[in-house]
């Protein structure tokens, strides 16, 4: 393989798919952050939407983490996807779920409003429900094996650490599978290690400094 460059945010969960990826394949690679605030020309022109993950393979770009993901998977010994075609697609299918709950945690924290804010915690916390249902005895989605719909649920947890810090706000209220399920997610080494030491810092200032009404929470619980 060509060395792999992955172009990165501190903060974005879709940088961590890749990243707990690559750890888990113990594939050999450079990573470089960038401000998605000021984004350099460079990666203007690389990057056709202008996000982030982007893997460069030699002279090659890839974007989207899914499709990143699977490429990393597909060019190395073992397997994160199940060999059996619609498994494969069910787990696909969770994937894009855990993206619509990255959705549902960005309107979460952006809400200005008090009502806007309950709705979107309301909403949160069924997708949360959803996951329940399609969650067996773990510890990980399809049992004892790592998957790459897990390095996909791995970063939607993460947000919810620094959420307990303000209160937790119930988003898993009433569910057992799904607080087991994130527990182990967050022992595993590749998980642990796809973000920097100082994330927890960084994503507190992030979302401390946003016009919103969980701004308004954190100030009040520090
Ligand atoms: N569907 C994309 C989503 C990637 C994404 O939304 N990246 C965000 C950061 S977490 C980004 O680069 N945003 C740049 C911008 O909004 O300008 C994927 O799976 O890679």
């Amino acid at each position: 393989m060509s060395r792999l460059q992955l172009i990165s945010h501190h903060l974005c969960p879709y940088v961590q798919r890749a990243v707990i990826t690559l750890s888990e394949k113990a594939i050999d690679h450079e990573r470089i952050y960038i401000d998605l605030a000021d984004k350099p020309t460079w990666f203007q022109t690389l990057s056709p939407l202008g996000r982030v993950p982007v893997l460069r393979i030699g002279a090659a770009v890839l974007f989207e983490s899914a499709v990143i993901c699977e490429y990393l998977d597909e060019s190395t010994p073992g397997w994160l996807h199940p060999q059996d075609a619609l498994e494969r697609a069910r787990h696909r299918a969770w994937i894009e779920f855990a993206s619509a709950t990255l959705d549902g945690i960005a309107g979460f924290y952006n809400a200005t409003e008090a009502d806007a804010f309950a709705n979107r915690l309301a909403t949160l916390h069924d997708r949360f429900g959803r996951l329940e249902d399609q969650l067996g005895t773990g510890p990980y989605f399809a049992g004892a094996r790592f998957h790459l719909v897990d390095a996909a649920w791995a970063p939607v947890f993460r947000y919810l650490d620094t959420f307990d810090a303000a209160g937790g706000f119930g988003l898993l209220d009433g569910l057992v599978r799904v607080p087991a399920y994130r527990l182990a997610l967050a022992e595993r080494a590749s998980v642990r290690n796809a973000v920097t030491t100082d994330y927890p810092e960084r994503l507190y200032d992030f979302l401390l400094h946003r016009n919103s009404h969980l701004a308004g929470l954190l100030r009040g619980a520090a």
